[in-house]
């Protein structure tokens, strides 16, 4: 079976209407600077544990989002911030939780590789490699026995599909016809480890053909096309109540966490693939349908939002013996 290229760049599809791609990009550009101020809090000892950032891969969130209605799920890795936000989370909740701080969306227990929010459908942020899979296809099997009409996406990186779980998941998902895509964020690298040294075939969605399911592959530097691409497997899971794996090739501008100085792929690499960042090639584009003024004015509601969403987080209180109560098992919600 011979592995299938992913789409050419660049698209050829028609472009967005002007006013969905300015949202588009909103979304990004929000995601991006609350993962660069990240950085920076990391940087001054604000924020403690691990952080992965998304930085390079937000056209995979918030194009997968945009093909969703708001009731559907989300499970991803614990490369979550972005995809927090792009699935509805404030800026403010997503902040708040980096910090630990009691008005995060976890309460402040979790921190950042367990964004949940039960009110977007966001069901988080998982940091065990793959582990996260075959709860995504529990999630698509509630939908399926409510008949509830609600598709599951289940994001994971390209070094979950050699763990139990991705085959576990995408198993149970096929033989029982589940609402569910399967996303695989082949962004090259597992930490330091890049996958032709980890994987016998370079096209993660080959998976898919053990299963008897569905695949698709392709770039994600531009938003529409992902948006597209999803869409067509949502369809699918919503209307057909099938399964889909897809292989969306991206790429980390930052190290694996922050403790990661990256020394594994040339600084040449990293400019190279930077010319293709999907942001910036979403603001071209939209300066090309709604001018440079508009997107400007775009741009100072972005960086408003996410300064406001950094005081937020340094100005609110730690949790304390309060959250306890209604967070463990103790607590009222105790059989
Ligand atoms: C079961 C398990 N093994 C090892 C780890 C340590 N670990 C954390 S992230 C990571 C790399 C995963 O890479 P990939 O799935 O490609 O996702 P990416 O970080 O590139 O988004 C590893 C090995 C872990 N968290 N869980």
């Amino acid at each position: 079976m011979s592995e299938s290229p992913p789409s050419p760049r660049p698209s050829v599809l028609p472009p967005p209407a002007p006013e969905h791609l300015a949202e588009l990009y909103r979304q990004m550009f929000v995601i991006r600077r609350c993962e660069e101020e990240a950085a920076r809090a990391y940087a001054q000892g604000k924020i403690g544990g691990f952080l992965h950032l998304y930085i390079g891969q937000e056209a995979v969130a918030v194009g997968a989002c945009a093909a969703l209605q708001p009731d559907d799920y989300v499970v991803t890795t614990y490369r979550d911030h972005g995809m927090a936000i792009a699935k509805g989370m404030s800026s403010k909740a997503m902040m708040a939780e980096l910090y630990g701080k009691k008005t995060g969306c976890s309460k402040g227990l979790g921190g950042s590789m367990h964004m949940f929010d039960a009110a977007t459908n966001m069901l988080g942020g998982y940091g065990i490699v793959g582990a996260h899979i075959p709860l995504a296809a529990g999630a698509a099997f509630a939908s399926k026995y409510r008949n509830d009409g609600r598709v599951t996406l289940c994001f994971y990186g390209e070094g979950a599909v050699s763990i139990g779980g991705f085959h576990e998941g995408v198993s149970l998902a096929a033989l029982w016809k589940l609402p569910i895509v399967f996303i695989c964020e082949n962004n090259e690298y597992s930490m330091g480890t890049p996958l032709s040294r980890s994987m016998s075939v370079e096209d993660t969605s080959l998976k898919a053909l053990g299963y008897g399911v569905e695949r698709d592959r392709f770039f994600a530097d531009d938003v529409n096309l992902v948006e597209h691409r999803i869409a067509a497997a949502v369809k699918r899971a919503r209307e057909e109540s099938q399964p889909t794996v897809i292989e969306v090739r991206t790429y980390r501008f930052r190290g694996h966490s922050m403790s990661d100085p990256a020394k594994y792929r040339t600084s040449n690499e990293v400019e190279e693939q930077k010319r293709r960042d999907p942001l910036l090639l979403a603001r071209r584009e939209l300066v090309d349908a709604l001018g440079e003024e508009r997107v400007k004015a775009i741009d100072a509601e972005v960086e408003a939002e996410v300064a406001d969403a950094v005081k937020f987080a340094e100005e609110s209180p730690e949790p304390d013996a309060s959250v306890l109560e209604p967070t463990t098992y103790d607590g009222p919600f105790a059989a």
